[in-house]
This record gives structure tokens, sequence and C-alpha cells, in this order.
């Protein structure tokens, strides 16, 4: 790795020195808020990636940003997607749309990608901490439990909610999406902030089945059995399920550490259930790659996303799934200026949202991942361009894959964080 950044040059350590001022501004009261322009609250998966970022540069924050998540749990086991802890101005849609929550505790009424056991798992790794350990296992079991009892029959995980998937826009959620008719919703938007900000972030038609779908949760007092006949929109991502697997994974090594067997064998085998479901329900021969499936219609989403290259972080491809994907993703994802396009098909927007810039929390999803088949220019490559393009254009949201050009929100927490955690020392 070569020490000077490309932007006028800026060293690497002037670099990491700036994304960590970038989280401590984004800092609140014990967790990391994504961007304040844009996201004022704290985020499910998004604290998640600030831990994984912060654990070897200020373990007793990240242990904090894990532990303030998790003290959100609802009684069933779902971990909110947003927790409302403090008044903020500015985001749509807002604790009172919402009206969901936890004793006091407002928050909203789905959950995101349980990265969440990983970043606990790298944070006691580092800090040795058996304390946190024991504080956190019992949440995250409750949590990962939760999806498998309230979002499982055979060990694959569906959503019920683009937002839920954390890729919220992604082209694979149009056909469901156009399945279901909204009727007439009235909401305000907040999100467009800027003219550029509005060519970039969903559209109203989108919107309207967001809005909508949260009403139905809501006017069904988010009850998981209720939803499960009734909810329009329930999809197997194929990201959620990536990360489940290494959730249970992540959980099984925490409980190994501390010599409950029994529990560690337990979670090994829900991993390998998962691994197994998804290895056939979502595995597509003629794309050569996972994808995402639809509950309602019962059929897959044949759509190009970086979500099915995802599977390699949880291991769940076979050896020959294996050799595939990579080739996909070296003809079609890795063909640009700039790795890895979040969407490859034909509604490839290189701007808009999730539907082809290239974002950080993918691409290290993905590069660890690879690693773990041993695709190392793959890897190197990835990671190498996502630290060139936060060199050169700051930590944004997401980015222009030809270009490089940053998009969406400045300063924003897990770009930041995800850079730390590519460049600290114990990460090659
Ligand atoms: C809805 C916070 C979140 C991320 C999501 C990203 C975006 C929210 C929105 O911002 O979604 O959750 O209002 O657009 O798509 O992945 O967690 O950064």
């Amino acid at each position: 790795m070569t020490d000077r950044a490309d932007d006028g040059g800026r060293s690497r350590e002037e670099r990491r020195a700036e994304a960590v001022r970038v989280l401590e501004s984004n800092r609140r009261d014990g967790y990391t808020i994504p961007s304040a322009t844009l996201y004022p609250f704290q985020w499910n998966w998004d604290s998640a990636f600030v831990a994984l970022g912060l654990a070897d540069v200020d373990p007793a924050a990240a242990r904090r940003e894990v532990e303030t998540l998790l003290s959100a749990t609802w009684p069933n086991g779902l971990l909110p997607q947003i927790v409302f802890w403090a008044d903020a101005e500015g985001y749509f849609p807002g604790p009172d749309e919402w009206d969901a929550g936890v004793e006091d505790i407002e928050t909203s009424g789905i959950s995101q990608p349980p990265v969440v056991a990983t970043a606990a798992r790298r944070v006691y790794e580092v800090t040795g901490d058996d304390d946190f350990r024991d504080r956190v296992v019992e949440p995250l079991d409750a949590h990962l439990s939760w999806w498998r009892r309230e979002r499982s029959t055979d060990g694959v995980v569906y959503t019920r909610h683009p937002w839920e998937t954390g890729m919220d826009d992604s082209p694979a959620w149009r056909g469901p999406l156009e399945r279901f008719d909204p009727g007439h919703v009235a909401y305000e938007r907040a999100d467009r902030k800027s003219a550029a900000l509005a060519d970039q972030r969903p559209t109203d038609w989108d919107y309207d089945r967001y809005v909508a779908l949260l009403q139905q949760g809501r006017a069904a007092d988010w009850d998981e059995s209720v939803l499960r006949e009734t909810c329009p929109f329930r999809v197997e991502d194929v990201l959620t399920n990536s990360v489940y697997v290494r959730a249970c994974e992540d959980l099984a090594a925490l409980y190994a550490s501390g010599d409950d067997a029994a529990a560690a064998d337990r979670w090994r085998e829900q991993a390998a259930e998962t691994r197994a479901t998804m290895r056939g329900r979502l595995w597509s021969d003629d794309l050569g790659l996972f994808v995402s499936y639809d509950r309602v219609a019962g059929e897959q989403l044949l759509e190009p996303t970086v979500a099915g290259l995802v599977p390699v972080f949880g291991g769940v491809p076979t050896v020959g799934q294996f050799e595939r994907l990579h080739e996909t993703l070296t003809t079609d994802f890795l063909d640009f200026t700039y790795a890895v396009p979040t969407y490859v098909g034909e509604a490839f927007d290189p701007d808009r949202y999730w539907r082809g810039p290239v974002w950080m929390n993918t691409n290290w999803l993905l590069e660890r991942g690879l690693r773990r088949y041993d695709a190392t220019e793959a890897a190197d490559r990835i990671r190498a361009d996502s630290l060139a393009l936060c060199d050169r254009g700051g930590f944004r949201e997401y980015f222009n894959p030809r270009s490089g050009a940053g998009r969406g929100s400045d300063d924003f927490a897990w770009s930041a964080a995800l850079y730390l955690a590519w460049t600290g020392d114990s990460q090659s």
C-alpha cells in the first residue's frame, strides 16, 4: 500500500485523522448518526459498520455503539432499523409515523441486515473484554432467533420492507413493488435537500410504496403473525441472508470463546441450514450469481445486483458456484473505473442511490468475503478502489463508478469507518 493518497498529497494518516473527526462530529450520546444532513438518528447496520471501523481506533466508543444499539432490542427480538434516541429535525418518516418501539424508546417498526453480530465479535476480539461479550450474547441471540422464528420457515429469512434490506432502492424490488397498489398516500418527503439529491434519491413512485408499507405495518401494530400473511412485500433478500449466515457464525464464535459449546453448535448449525437453502433457492445459473426471492409471487428476482455477490461473506457459494460468481464479478462488475457498482442491469444509473453507484459497505462485505475464498486479486482491487474514492472525493455516501464523483451526503459515517477498518494495522 502506498502511503501517499492521491488527492493532492494528503497522507493516509491525515485521511485517517479526518475519518476519526467525521465520526466524532457525528457522535451523539453513545451512538453515531450516519449523516447530520440526511440521517440524524441511530441506524442499525450503520452503527455496526461504525463499530467495525472504531474497534481498533477507539474500542470504548465501539463497545458503546454496539451496546446502545442492542439496548433498543424489542421484547420479541426485533432490532430496529432506526432508534430515535433524541429529537431531530429533517427526516421523514419520524417516530410519530412509525408509532413503534419498546417501553419509552421510540423506534421504527422494521429491522436491517444484522451486521451487528460481526461488529460485536470484532470488538470482542480486539478488546478481549469478556464482560462485554457476556453482555452482548443475550440480545444478539434474541435478535438472530427472532429472524429465524418470525421471518423464516426453512432457514432463509425474509424482509418486509425495502428499507429493511438496506439497499432500499435496488432495481430488484421493482417487481414486488409493482404488484401492489399503494392507494392514495399523503406525506411530505424530507430527503430532497438539494436539486442534486432530488435526482439521486428514490422516486415518488417508490416512496408511495415505502410509506404505504409503513402504514400497513403500523395498522397491524407491527404484529409479525399478521404481517406474515398480509404484507404485500415479502422478499428473501440475498444480502440480508448472507449477513445473517455470517452473524450466526459470529455469534457461535462468541459463545465458543465463553465455553458454551452447545450454544456455539446450535448457531453453527443455523448457519449451515441457511447456507444450504440459499445455495438452492437463491442461486441463478443463468445470471451466474445469487438473487433474491419473492415469497409472494414465488419467483426469483432476476436482477444483477452486488447483493448477489455478497454470499461470499457468509461462505455460502459452493466451489462450483464460486467459480461462476467470480467470473460474473470479473466480467460484469469489475469492468468499471471504480469497483463495485451496486447494479449492472438494464436500469443501471451511475448516480442514483442503489441503482449503480459504489457504496463502501457493500464493497466491504464483498471484499471480506472474497478473502474467504482466497480471491486476493479481486479483493485487493475492491479495497484499493474504495480507498481511492474516499481519498479523492471525501467520505461521501456513494460514488459514481465511472467518474468517481462523490454523491449523496458528505461526512457519511460508514464511509469514514470502513476507511479506518481497511487501513488499520490488523487488516491487510
Ligand atoms: C432508510 C442510513 C440509511 C442506510 C440505508 C440507506 C439509507 C434510509 C433512507 O440511509 O436509507 O433507512 O431514508 O434513505 O439506504 O442503507 O442504513 O445511512
